[in-house]
């Protein structure tokens, strides 16, 4: 199944005029107010957020998974499945691999479909949460922290091993998240996990090439429930720091407590030159992996207003590894990633809107009440013909959702692939 271009010129057509009305209005509005909108439109458009393979299926709880049909059951579709996303939105232009799920057997043949498609390979991810056939030893008591060398020895070499495959890709980073903690008081000496985890992350940085970045993510608690080795921000910053220059903490929205504050994380981080990655989701309860947007659309708005000033301000803090790290079990997954994607381009469009020197000017002043309106004035502000005007400069289409469904993507794909596929992943 692929978009082809003439599909979307035909489609825009419909939409232009009412789109060229609404646009024409916004920007004379912003222009007014001394924003730059062609500058605006042109930081949308080149605002790329990596896909990850395991999203492009229903995704599924401990109590079961509801398959949505013409799902891919190879890489090669997987890459496919990106592939439409990013025609339509233009704004999926990379493929994030979760290893040993998506080891390609034919590596020069991915590589030729992704660059057909425009997509890149970004941060790949290891997999020491669950256990793999054939594996040697269990993961059932932890990976990089377990109390017995051999266990941990093979966790190491299997994120040597994924840096090879990524390497072969052409990703710049390896992503690792770990299970690893305990559910019961007493079960684990805290320290030791954490020097065991310290010592086999020294150990895969090492055969880090010079230009790769180690993410290091954490999450405070699921699968385990009393301790999680990597916790906090905190926990993944020593461990960044102990490891070297090329190491990084990943923040991921759904794996904090309630109400931590995120946008603060994310901030300070970037002063110390220190946040790696990101990856977007939203939650009510837990790590729910809601699509983004759909809970808290005000909390994802001021964190991308302290991630914006930090790409401004802060050269010491590299380039982000950008995700969307959500998926559920009741919606098409393409349509899910859409409205991810939409809701991450309107926060991000919402908060280029937000005047950094007003806001500094009173915040000096200790203008409260000022400091609140410039950031609500900014929220808002309806940005989505800003969204369809950079969709359209570069090949996309008005309406994502609407078009995907006026093409009949998912028919066609449960057409190509049948009803009873299902993708790779948990
Ligand atoms: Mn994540």
């Amino acid at each position: 199944m692929k978009v082809s271009k003439e599909q979307i010129f035909e489609y825009n057509k419909k939409g232009l005029e009412n789109h060229t009305e609404k646009l024409d209005f916004l920007a004379g509005q912003l222009t007014k107010k001394g924003h730059d909108v062609a500058s605006i439109v042109s930081k949308l458009s080149e605002f790329q957020v990596a896909i990850p393979s395991w999203a492009l299926g229903a995704g599924g709880t401990r109590f079961g998974r509801f398959s949505h049909f013409g799902e891919p059951s190879t890489l090669e579709q997987k890459i496919d499945d990106v592939g439409v996303l990013h025609s339509l939105t233009q704004t999926a232009g990379a493929v994030s691999l979760h290893i040993p799920w998506d080891v390609p057997s034919d590596y020069a043949a991915i590589k030729e479909k992704a660059d057909s498609l425009n997509i890149k390979f970004d941060a790949i991810n290891s997999n020491t949460f669950q256990d793999q056939k054939d594996a040697k030893e269990s993961y059932k008591f932890g990976s990089l922290s377990n109390t017995s060398q051999a266990i941990r020895e093979q966790a190491i070499q299997h994120n040597l091993d994924v840096i090879k495959i990524g390497d072969k890709l052409g990703s710049k980073s390896l992503t690792v998240w770990l299970a690893d903690g305990s559910c019961f008081p007493g079960q684990n000496n805290f320290q030791t996990a954490f020097q065991n985890t310290q010592n086999s992350l020294i150990d895969i940085y090492k055969g880090l090439p010079d230009d790769w970045k180690l993410l290091i993510e954490y999450k405070p608690f699921e699968p385990n429930f009393y301790s999680t080795v990597i916790q906090d921000w905190g926990a993944s910053l020593m461990l960044a720091n102990g490891c070297g220059d090329k190491a990084f903490t990943l923040v991921d929205l759904g794996h904090h407590l309630p109400n931590s504050n995120i946008e603060q994380i994310v901030s300070i981080l970037q002063l110390k030159g220190k946040l790696g990655g990101f990856h977007f989701n939203d939650s009510k309860y837990g790590d729910d992996d809601l699509t983004v947007g759909s809970i808290k659309p005000y909390a994802l708005f001021l964190i991308f207003n302290e991630l914006v000033y930090g790409m401004e301000n802060n050269p010491q803090n590299p380039d982000l590894a950008w995700m969307i790290d959500a998926s559920h079990n009741i919606k098409d997954p393409l349509e899910d990633l859409i409205q991810s994607l939409e809701a991450i381009q309107e926060a991000y469009a919402k908060a280029l809107l937000v005047d950094q020197n007003l806001l500094r000017a009173a915040q000096e002043a200790n203008d409260v009440v000022k400091c609140q309106e410039i950031l609500q004035g900014a929220y808002r502000t309806d940005v989505r013909p800003l969204i369809e005007k950079a969709r359209l400069n570069t090949g996309g289409v008005i309406s994502p959702i609407n078009a995907y469904r006026s093409f009949n993507v998912r028919e066609e794909l449960i057409k190509e692939r049948g009803r009873n596929t299902v993708a790779t992943g948990l």
